[in-house]
């Protein structure tokens, strides 16, 4: 008997264990497929990957003297031309009567753009305090529907914080407000816009019903613990980035990294309809082998519909296998690249990298689920890329299509069920660049998403680039772009040069 069909009957006795334990478990599998489980207990060396992406790391800015941070190219201070801050009054009687910090000309800009756009007032939150408030939670706490609450970077040219983060743990308190970076475009800036939840609980919790206008846009989330289980404590705390609890918020360009907690280290979400998009989720660590959901956990225990677009999920690590988990009910992923985790547990019940478990209908569309890695045993056939388990709540549809899954169609393990296999899925390395999980130009990715797919007015991929280049999008959280450099960017004096001697009958096309 070869070990897979071995571990799939002990797999099925560990669920049926899982599904009669003292504890009730049948019922709370049957509730919440964030659920303990039995495993048996492993010790696995932990590797820690080094981080290989593009946006630069939120925790080790360069320090400069003076206590400022400066990052990337075209950050040199420069002097304000218009709109001084003459617009933004100190409000409160105990800060200095003299502004303390100079906002950059684009960050003011973007503050005025804001202003213009929103439908409420804009609070401002700088670390000082300067422009009324100088923690999120009070901006928050004073704002109104349709208010907007803008963060300020710290430690920006300009701005001159102490610490690097805004330490604190934020709840939306159901609130129908935006609350973003100053420009949630910028990777810069939102890198150095951090929430750090400094290991006392959720970093960002959703729990008073708030609906899809409870915005979170262009935040970095760290160092967050979690929430205990409001239902079921022993499985301890879930959700360490974002805790999200019969509520349909969106969040948008967030970085959420280097969040621990026993399950759903990155987000956790129960029974809503969130709207998750443009995130990247890295970097983040679940500590129990016992409960499943290890990462992002989308969990809809009575309804919900969760949307999970454009993400990418990347270098986390996961004691189980599971980085992604659809419980319950339905949820629809598109375009999201989920590659290069890493579980240190066993794949009990035959759990995938990304596991569908409940009783609906769930869609996985133009993505990449490629390259995750059991270190327990990285024999392919120990951890599917992909499993539709069994709980009992019943049993899953998957449909999974225009997407490039490792071990294709075989490599998904169904252990109750229907997958539904449909068109354009391919079995390919995605041949990422060296960075960042970007396509190159000659990945079978390119071109090869969904040709029906239209996309939303404004839509990006991961990058803010449109979604769909080329006419067709591509498969994943990236859509590949000619690299453009602008003439004033070209190097005047190129490294290379030379001549080179045309055959016979041939000219070079003049410029
Ligand atoms: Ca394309
Ligand atoms: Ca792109």
């Amino acid at each position: 008997m070869k070990r897979k069909e071995v571990w799939s009957m002990l797999g099925l006795m560990f669920w049926v264990a899982a599904l009669n334990p003292p504890l009730g478990a049948q019922e709370k599998l049957q509730t919440d497929p964030v659920t303990k489980i039995s495993q048996p207990a492993m010790d696995a060396s932990v590797a820690v990957m080094e981080a290989s992406e593009t946006r630069p790391a939120p925790s080790e800015p360069s320090a400069q003297a003076g206590g400022h941070v400066d990052f990337g190219l075209n950050r040199e201070p420069r002097p304000l031309e218009s709109g001084d801050l003459t617009s933004y009054p100190l409000q409160s009687g105990d800060v200095s009567p003299e502004p303390i910090v100079d906002l950059l000309p684009e960050v003011q800009q973007a503050i005025d753009d804001i202003r213009a756009q929103s439908r409420g007032n804009v609070l401002l939150v700088e670390c000082n305090g300067a422009f009324g408030y100088s923690t999120i939670q009070s901006a928050i706490d004073a704002a109104a529907d349709g208010d907007t609450v803008v963060v300020l970077p710290r430690n920006f040219v300009g701005i001159d914080c102490t610490g690097d983060a805004y330490v604190e743990n934020v709840d939306f308190l159901g609130k129908a407000i935006t609350v973003q970076s100053a420009v949630p475009a910028d990777d810069d800036i939102v890198a150095h816009t951090i929430i750090d939840g400094n290991q006392s609980g959720s970093v960002v919790t959703f729990r008073n019903a708030e609906g899809t206008d409870s915005v979170l846009d262009g935040l970095t989330l760290i160092h967050g613990s979690g929430t205990v289980h409001p239902v079921y404590p022993f499985q301890g705390r879930i959700g360490g980035g974002v805790f999200i609890w019969e509520a349909s918020p969106t969040i948008s360009r967030c970085v959420i990294q280097n969040n621990v907690s026993q399950a759903a280290a990155a987000i956790y979400s129960r029974s809503g309809s969130p709207l998750i998009t443009t995130c990247l989720i890295r970097e983040n660590e679940n500590t129990s082998r016992n409960v499943i959901g290890g990462v992002v956990a989308l969990s809809q225990v009575s309804g919900g519909h969760p949307r999970f677009f454009d993400n990418v999920i990347s270098q986390n690590i996961s004691k189980t296998p599971t980085m992604l988990l659809v419980g319950g009910y339905s949820a629809e992923i598109r375009n999201c690249t989920i590659t290069d985790n890493q579980s240190q547990g066993f794949s009990i019940g035959e759990l995938g990298f990304v596991v569908i478990l409940g009783c609906g209908e769930s869609t996985i569309a133009d993505s990449v689920v490629w390259g995750n890695q059991n270190l327990y045993d990285p024999t392919p056939d120990w951890t599917p890329q992909i499993s539709i388990n069994v709980s009992t709540m019943g049993c899953s549809t998957l449909m999974v299509h225009h997407s490039d899954i490792e071990g294709g169609q075989e490599g998904i393990y169904v252990q109750c069920g229907t997958l539904s296999w449909g068109g354009g899925n391919i079995n390919a390395d995605p041949l990422f660049a060296a960075v960042g999980y970007h396509l190159q130009r000659h990945s079978p990715c390119v071109n090869a998403g969904d040709p029906a797919y239209v996309p939303s007015p404004g839509e990006t991929d991961i990058d803010g680039e449109p979604r769909v280049h080329d006419g067709r999008v591509d498969m994943g959280a990236d859509e590949w772009q000619p690299m453009l450099i602008p003439p004033d960017e070209l190097d005047p004096a190129p490294m290379y040069a030379g001549s080179i001697e045309l055959p016979p009958g041939h000219a070079l096309p003049l410029p």
